[in-house]
């Protein structure tokens, strides 16, 4: 398998419980490793343009309200399989789907307020860091 990088997002509901650290130790157990990371407010127009591909679903605008309901944590995961290993351990994208033991499992809510966000595929991962990160604000180790 080869070495990724994947964009992950600690929403404002998870951000509000106070389990940063504990979704980050998920992190570094799965033996992914945090590369960058910022704490951030979203603009309207920053949560629009990153859920740019959703703009035509129902959920958008609850969507992006959401996003920008409070700070939330961005980071860079890299690791062996980083998008596919992330998206396991974060679970199923509606909590009461997800597998126990996942991050949404056992932090969601709700669809909406679900805890995190991870890229999908491996060339959005690409478009999604670059979003949020200058390279020069992304440290390979
Ligand atoms: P994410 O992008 O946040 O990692 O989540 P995902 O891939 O599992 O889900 P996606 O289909 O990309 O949807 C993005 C976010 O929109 C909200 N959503 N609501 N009410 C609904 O039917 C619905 N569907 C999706 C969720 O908060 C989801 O994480
Ligand atoms: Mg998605």
């Amino acid at each position: 398998m080869a070495l990724e990088r994947t964009l992950s997002i600690i929403k404002p509901d998870a951000v509000a419980k106070n389990v940063i650290g504990e979704i980050y130790s998920r992190f570094e157990k799965s033996g992914l490793k945090v590369i960058a990371s910022k704490m951030t407010q979203l603009s309207r127009a920053e949560a629009e343009g990153f859920y740019a591909v959703h703009r035509e679903r129902p959920f958008f605008n609850a969507l992006v309200e959401f996003m920008i309901s409070g700070p939330v944590m961005i980071q860079v995961l890299q690791g062996e399989g980083a998008v596919l290993k992330n998206r396991d351990l974060m679970g199923a994208t509606n909590p009461k789907d997800a597998a126990p033991g996942t991050i949404r499992a056992d932090f969601a809510d709700s669809i909406d307020a679900n805890a995190v966000h991870g890229s999908d595929s491996l060339e959005n991962a690409a478009v999604e860091v670059a979003y949020f990160f200058p390279a020069t604000d992304v440290f390979a180790r």
